[in-house]
């Protein structure tokens, strides 16, 4: 920058202090005026949910101020940037983040407090934003936290769904879904742009056409509908950096074709326009695996395209020719839920923009990364060729035309080895010929990265070994986390306060590795209370959600131990029912001599099990019963409860995780790509029992495994018994359990005999009968440990000091130094 340019840029940025002020009496002001004007509520009268809406409102003015200011600021500076599809968001609730984020938390108490209402009653009255199913989800919304907090000039892109994910209601036991109405009541976090919509183009035909002597290739679209943007803000912390996360809707298109307003039949063809919005009104609930759907394939399509146009645009706003575009832009996508960007950059290039197929192949390869989550080979998408044909013609040709180029290098390699050929291919032949969305983003992607060191191992020698022959360069792995703004900051004040008092410094919220101070005063006693002092606090907390959610009375003197995440198999909720069981039965045959040595438990499962997934309902249903048995029998008392929490979501999990003692991550060894909900556990200083699998390997690494309590067979194990399809003798306790359920010891014989036998008739895939009793130990370890309160408690702050790894703050770093190749563009103060 010459002296001159500088002298500009400071004149231009001298407005950046903002019209709004942050004293309490403006923001007073700020929060009557928008109930008045903006609610429409008369300002002398108005309930919670009024003053929340008012004051949501005069939030969302601070943040777009600063939202103005970075764009511009990002506009000015053209660095190179960050684009990050996602087709999951999971928000959860932006209040309590936006305030703490901008720095103004406090203000707005003593603004509220005047005013006569309370901050955190008014934060309840928010719904979650549950744009997505679970971790890879979740994972997007910290790492949106993180970019911002970081300064990185980056955008995240998704779809704005009208139904999140489906609300759990339990009846009789039973999980039922309910559509999650999460607009109704408005949503003052985003900005509706009327004036930024693109048009979408579905099905059709693609002609020849000459043009200029160049063969070209038209695609004339069946059917068009609108995508229109809506804003969504994401604040840094300490930081004036505020990016954006950019939701499509889909709307009728404005372009009236004249052929289904001609017919006169006006009522119909406006009923038959509006369909248009089906697109974008639900978001799948599967998080397992892909199903060929035309309304999912559809709505990828709809979300790529909006996205890839709004990027060109914005690109040819301030370059001329597409030379730089690798240097300015990364696209990253999040599995390969979005993948269909790269045949769209790719057609848009060569079709519109008149590159050459080699500069568009050139420019995609060098664009594009993508991180994948799965394990199983099952879990990657396919998207069968009729359908890709029939709605997106263009793309399939594309798609071939990539595949013929790649079949021919590999051939340069491999020579004519067709089974090598079939097994890397990106069509799959078969009965049903099918695109293979990973391999397709294999080919072009420069990176594939896992999201833990083991699960880039799987990657290597399983799901994608004959590309990692070929391209060995292209694998990495970032190890996942989760951001401490929102899993401490925001849902754990009382700790907070208590680590930034120990440390002298409330820094490590930006920079979390500080936590490592917290260890030289794990023994400390004055510490250890106070320690112990706040997490009761918590704990009381969650008691009484628990009697608002369930109606049940439980004891904040036990053991708090808490599995909550997505139902599956894998994840093994069944593992820790049938451990529940085992301990009833203990406790029921036990003298009362030894009854006064059990450490009581709470037992605590959520989570939500996909609409479809028969085997993971069962899960719940039994766990509703065995709860049933056990919290009714007066021989127990407070010995042992089993709490199902109904409706898991983000902010259930803000309350439930500070108030945990004991977390359970179980997972069958090599079925968890990473797992990111013992992340925000061990920052919590919630202790882990945990099989050896994904990120817990690399938790082990930084916490010790005398801190933990580690179960179950190992990776290698549990592929050896695979491969020789060896079967163990069922373990005693294990039997008995089982045969528990089936005999109708907790009722419904019938409908848990499926449960019963994969366990015992078809294999047990899921080795429970093999980790059975390991677990149990583990378990007796945790009992064991919880007795002596001085060392549980140093094992709880030696969490928390060891969890700066798992700070999505890490992640990033290391996706932008490494993948992306994008730098910090810190809007000046
Ligand atoms: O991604 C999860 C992994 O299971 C977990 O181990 C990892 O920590 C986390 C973040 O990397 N995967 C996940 O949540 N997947 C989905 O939610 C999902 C959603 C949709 C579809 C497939 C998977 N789909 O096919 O539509």
């Amino acid at each position: 920058d010459s002296g001159e340019e500088k002298g500009k840029a400071e004149r231009v940025f001298e407005m950046m202090d903002g019209f709004l002020k942050n004293d309490p009496v403006s923001l007073q002001k700020d929060i009557l005026d928008h109930v008045e004007f903006t609610v429409a509520r008369s300002r002398f009268s108005f309930d919670d949910f009024e003053a929340y809406q008012g004051m949501a409102h005069s939030v969302r003015d601070r943040l777009i101020e600063r939202w103005h200011d970075t764009q511009q600021f990002f506009k000015k500076k053209d660095p190179k940037r960050l684009y990050y599809l996602s087709l999951e968001f999971l928000m959860g609730r932006s209040l309590s983040n936006s305030v703490i984020n901008l720095g103004v938390r406090d203000q707005y108490m003593d603004a509220l407090n005047q005013l006569g209402f309370s901050f955190e009653i008014l934060a309840e009255q928010e719904g979650d934003a549950a744009l997505g199913n679970g971790g890879l989800a979740r994972l997007s919304a910290c790492q949106m936290d993180s970019l911002a907090t970081m300064d990185f000039p980056a955008w995240g892109y998704g779809l704005r769904y009208q139904f999140g994910l489906f609300r759990q209601v339990i009846l009789d036991g039973f999980q039922h879904e309910q559509p999650d109405y999460w607009l109704n009541f408005g949503n003052p976090w985003e900005i509706e742009r009327v004036d930024v919509s693109y048009a979408v183009k579905f099905y059709g035909t693609v002609e020849e056409k000459s043009l200029n002597g160049m063969n070209c290739k038209v695609w004339i679209p069946g059917e068009t509908v609108e995508a229109v943007a809506y804003d969504n803000p994401i604040p840094g912390y300490g930081t004036r950096n505020t990016i954006n996360l950019r939701l499509w809707a889909a709307k009728p298109s404005g372009q009236y074709d004249m052929e289904s307003f001609g017919t006169g039949d006006y009522i119909n063809a406006v009923i038959d326009r509006q369909k248009a919005e089906t697109i974008s009104s639900v978001l799948y609930p599967d998080d397992r695996s892909y199903q060929g759907k035309e309304l999912r394939l559809k709505q990828q399509y709809f979300f790529v395209s909006a996205s890839v146009q709004d990027i060109i645009r914005r690109f040819k706003d301030s370059h001329s020719s597409f030379d730089e575009f690798h240097e300015k832009i990364a696209l990253q996508l999040t599995d390969t839920h979005p993948s269909l960007a790269i045949p769209e950059v790719i057609r848009v290039l060569v079709d519109e923009e008149q590159l050459s197929w080699k500069e568009a192949c050139d420019i995609a390869c060098k664009i594009f990364s993508f991180t994948t989550h799965t394990v199983v080979p099952e879990g990657l998408e396919k998207i069968p060729v009729d359908l890709l044909g029939s709605l997106l013609p263009r793309h399939l040709q594309i798609i071939y035309d990539i595949n013929f180029s790649f079949m021919e290098e590999l051939k340069q390699r491999f020579g004519l080895d067709y089974n090598r050929l079939s097994r890397m291919s990106i069509v799959e032949e078969g009965a049903v010929k099918n695109i293979l969305m990973a391999n397709l983003s294999m080919v072009v992607c420069h990176t594939v990265n896992g999201v833990s060191r083991v699960h880039l191992d799987t990657l290597k020698s399983k799901v994608f070994k004959d590309f990692y022959e070929l391209w060995p360069q292209k694998f990495h792995h970032k190890t996942n986390g989760v951001t401490q703004r929102r899993w401490l900051v925001v849902s754990n004040p009382g700790l907070c306060g208590l680590i930034s008092k120990w440390l002298g410094t409330d820094s490590w919220i930006r920079e979390v590795d500080l936590l490592l101070g917290l260890r030289e005063h794990a023994e400390n006693e004055e510490l250890q209370h106070e320690w112990r002092m706040v997490r009761r606090v918590n704990k009381i907390r969650l008691v009484e959600f628990i009697e608002t959610m369930t109606g049940m009375k439980v004891s904040p003197d036990a053991m708090f131990d808490v599995q909550i995440k997505r139902i599956h198999e894998y994840k093994r909720q069944l593992l820790n029912i049938l451990g529940i069981i085992h301990r009833y039965d203990c406790i029921k045959n036990m003298k009362d001599s030894e009854r006064r040595r059990v450490v009581p438990r709470v037992c605590i499962i959520g989570g939500k099990a996909a609409p479809g997934y028969e085997m993971a309902k069962k899960i719940i249903k039994l766990c509703h019963s065995v709860g049933e048995m056990i919290n009714n029998d007066p021989d127990i008392g407070d010995l042992l409860k089993l709490i199902f929490i109904p409706d898991y979501n983000v902010s259930v999990a803000e309350i439930v995780i500070p108030g945990s003692d004991l977390s359970q991550h179980i997972s069958t060894a090599g079925h968890e790509a990473s797992g990111t909900g013992s992340m925000k556990f061990l920052m919590n200083g919630c202790l882990l029992l945990a099989t050896a699998d994904g990120s817990t390997l690399e938790i082990i690494e930084e916490i010790g495994e005398e801190n933990m309590f580690i179960c179950g067979a190992k990776i290698h194990e549990v592929n050896m018994m695979r491969e020789k399809g060896e079967t163990i003798k069922m373990p005693l306790e294990l039997a008995r359990v089982v045969r528990m359920v089936r005999v109708g010891y907790f009722g419904h014989e019938e409908y848990f005999k499926p449960l019963c036998d994969s366990i015992e008739s078809s294999g047990d895939f899921y080795l429970l009968g093999h980790d059975f009793p390991s677990y149990l130990e583990a378990q007796a370890a945790a009992d064991m440990a919880f007795v002596n309160q001085k060392k549980w408690t140093k094992m709880s702050i030696l969490n928390t000091a060891g969890s700066g790894k798992f700070s999505s703050d890490r992640t990033i770093g290391e996706y932008a130094e490494q993948t992306w190749g994008v730098e910090p563009c810190r809007c000046p103060f």
